[in-house]
């Protein structure tokens, strides 16, 4: 797993800033990755700090009896009902299931009351990108990745790149009976998703009943949720430009992993700007970078849309993106990785190793 702890080194307490909510665990075995987390080696890691604690207390979000963690899969079951995993078949580009999973379940349905859910959304897949969309009303995005947003967003459809999480509230007060969760991405390649198409492929039907609850919580868009604090351009004391791409295998900066050498020495309580270039315009790479997050600058030279402009610790590039992020080593030194998060990319063998050196 990705450590995310962030302890500030002065007063040994962890900044309230960077407190993580939603984050997710898995195997993380060199080369055999994506046959392990396919296989079920992943679960929720979900936290709770006393600032979540109190907008949980104090009504602001809802409690632990309407807060769902939801992770997305695809799958591909044979005769008997038994997983089938081939990524050789298509050299490795990304193994894609026709049956969707939520929670584990195919065709799922969830019974729901006329109020506010919280649901974590994970994009569990191995290699296929999701873009959700609901078939009435929208989202109320909280949180991103692993931590809350600093004021809640609302969105009409939320894309989901391998290993992306979205904390998000759906308000259930006015809705019709059924509420379909859609997938609205096509992806027929594992290397990258194609299109938005309409209406989509439903993942999880709720069913909702009763009359609108009078108590519910009173998150709305723009509603204060977690303080963020930037990491400021004059700290930046190194750039760094990582070049994704395909050479027989996928490779950074023309190199496979090699779990004996650093691609980078970062120095401990230093921040960094790290240039992560997709050179291909037929693939995408969700990047990953373990130990600390990172704030994406821009995207393409521009900034990023509000919802991705604080804390992430996945940035997805699609064809030919290029993004700039800042990434403060404030915590431990000693040797981590990065890598694409489309699991067979990984496996082959799209990851560096970095050394936080005092
Ligand atoms: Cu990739």
């Amino acid at each position: 797993m990705a450590s995310l702890l962030t302890i500030n080194p002065a007063t040994h307490q962890q900044e309230i800033s960077d407190f993580a909510s939603t984050q997710w665990y898995h195997d993380h075995m060199m080369d055999l990755t994506g046959q392990n987390v396919y296989m079920g080696l992943a679960g929720f890691y979900l936290l709770t700090d006393e600032l979540e604690k109190g907008l949980i207390d104090g009504g602001t979000l809802p409690d632990d009896s309407f807060n769902i963690p939801l992770v997305f899969q695809d799958r591909v079951f044979d005769q008997n009902a038994q997983l089938v995993f081939n990524p050789g078949q298509d050299e490795f580009n990304g193994w894609l299931g026709d049956v969707f999973v939520v929670n584990g379940k195919a065709q799922p349905y969830f019974n729901v009351q006329r109020r506010k859910y919280r649901f974590r959304m994970l994009n569990g897949s191995n290699a296929r990108w999701y873009e959700l969309q609901l078939s009435s009303g929208q989202f109320l995005q909280i949180g991103n990745d692993s931590w809350l947003l600093p004021f809640a967003i609302p969105r009409t459809s939320i894309r989901l790149a391998l290993a992306e999480r979205a904390d998000v509230i759906i308000d259930f007060r006015n809705a019709p009976n059924e509420v379909f969760l859609n997938n609205i991405l096509e992806q027929k390649e594992g290397a990258t998703p194609e299109g938005v198409t309409k209406p989509g492929t439903p993942l999880l039907k709720f069913i909702v009943s009763g009359s609108p609850v009078s108590n519910d919580a009173s998150v709305v868009s723009g509603t204060t949720l977690r303080p963020h604090t930037p990491i400021r351009p004059e700290e930046i004391v190194q750039t760094r430009r990582f070049v994704f791409a395909q050479d027989h295998h996928w490779v950074i900066n023309d190199r496979e992993f090699d779990p004996r050498r650093n691609d980078a020495t970062p120095k401990s309580n230093t921040a960094e700007r790290w240039i992560f270039k997709n050179d291909g315009g037929d693939w995408s790479h969700p990047i990953h970078p373990h130990l600390e997050a990172h704030q994406i600058q821009k995207i393409n030279g521009r900034a990023p849309p509000v919802y991705n402009s604080f804390k992430k610790d996945t940035t997805p590039l699609g064809p030919d993106d290029e993004a700039e992020v800042f990434i403060k080593f404030r915590t431990f030194t000693g040797r981590y990785v990065f890598h694409c998060h489309n699991l067979e990319h990984e496996d082959h063998a799209m990851m560096a190793a970095f050394e936080v050196v005092p």
